[in-house]
């Protein structure tokens, strides 16, 4: 029998990234899989900002090689906006946080890397056990991030409840690790194919609070700016941004937040047009049993929207990403600014 071990009881102004490093300490010795970038370990010890980043996006949610050099993009786009990006994955069995510019490549080369898993929580212990690649969804990239103590993530589009959820309940794992992971996620929100009321539903249920990031509390449609749904929050600046996500943490909650950044404008027009070709590929998939195949049915869709619009959708994808890429940035900067 272990003896689970005591962590020293913190004082009144222990910030509470400290705890979180503990928890990455413990994991460590006891010889857990994860290797720390040693940029990104440099910066947390010193509380400078990191923006932690998913790979499915790379390994099931984009051809190669535009899913290699939007991965960069994004690495610099958080770089640019004075954080430090920590692309969270697995490479041969161990958890990266931060990954080496060769082993981005090397996850986002599908075409020779078809054994690349899609991982979510209940993947993590056996792909890491049988020594796989993998690209993490928000939900495996959300508990490393709060494993190693990085308060904000950034990525395209949240998982929810599928539409027909109601019945079949394919409802994204996303939705609880939110709710268990004291990170601020950063998404365009949620994934355009999803039942987006009753994904809001779910996360009210959950505790899990909803904030746009503008100047008014539309919830954004991933493609487009307002999906007819409200956040019960908004915010149109990265201190008040940081300020919930700190006053969470002083709290001790141990739930994350959403933040919801709309497309930029540009985008508008042709999100209309995209949303179009969403819609017919979700028909598709229904009458072809697509929807029964678990988590396969999300590339499914993302490949078809793209085969419909002729590659249309891929510059929206691109810059919403982007986008949220500064804005996270901008508000873990904020965050280490609360904790100086
Ligand atoms: N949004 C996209 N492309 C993607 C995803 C989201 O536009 O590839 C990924 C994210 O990693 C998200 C995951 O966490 O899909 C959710 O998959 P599922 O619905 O199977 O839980
Ligand atoms: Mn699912």
């Amino acid at each position: 029998l272990r003896i689970p071990r005591r962590s020293a009881p913190l004082g009144r102004n222990t910030p509470s990234r400290v705890l979180s490093t503990r928890s990455l300490k413990a994991a460590l010795q006891e010889g857990a899989p994860i290797d720390v970038h040693p940029e990104v370990q440099d910066a947390l010890a010193h509380g400078k900002p990191v923006v932690a980043l998913e790979t499915t996006i790379i390994t099931h949610g984009m051809p190669y090689p535009i899913n290699l050099t939007t991965a960069q993009s994004v690495e610099k786009n958080v770089r640019d906006n004075g954080a430090i990006p920590a692309t969270i994955g697995f490479i041969g069995g161990r958890v990266k946080i931060g990954l080496e510019p060769k082993e981005l490549e090397r996850l986002a080369d599908v075409e020779n890397n078809k054994g690349v898993v899609k991982v979510s929580r209940r993947d993590i212990g056996a792909t890491l056990a049988l020594k796989k690649d993998g690209g993490t969804t928000c939900s495996a990239t959300l508990i490393f991030a709060a494993l190693a103590g990085i308060k904000v993530f950034a990525t395209g589009g949240l998982g929810g409840v599928h539409r027909g959820g109601e019945n079949s309940m394919d409802v994204s794992a996303d939705l609880h690790e939110l709710s268990r992971c004291p990170v601020g996620l950063v998404s365009a929100g949620v994934k355009s194919i999803l039942d987006i009321g009753r994904t809001l539903e779910y996360l009210e249920t959950l505790g899990v609070p909803v904030v746009t990031y503008a100047e008014t509390n539309n919830f954004p449609a991933f493609y487009t700016r307002n999906s007819g749904f409200k956040s019960p929050w908004s915010v149109s600046d990265a201190v008040s941004a940081a300020r919930i996500l700190h006053t969470q943490a002083q709290l001790g909650m141990a739930n994350g937040t959403l933040f919801a950044v709309p497309i930029p404008e540009q985008y508008e027009a042709i999100g209309q047009t995209l949303q179009e070709a969403v819609e017919v590929a979700l028909v598709e998939a229904e009458e072809k049993g697509i929807n029964k195949l678990g988590k396969e049915a999300t590339p499914w869709l993302l490949k078809r929207v793209g085969e419909l619009t002729a590659g249309k959708s891929l510059p929206s994808n691109i810059a919403l990403i982007e986008n949220t890429a500064r804005v996270g940035a901008q508000i873990a900067k904020s965050y280490s600014e609360l904790l100086a």
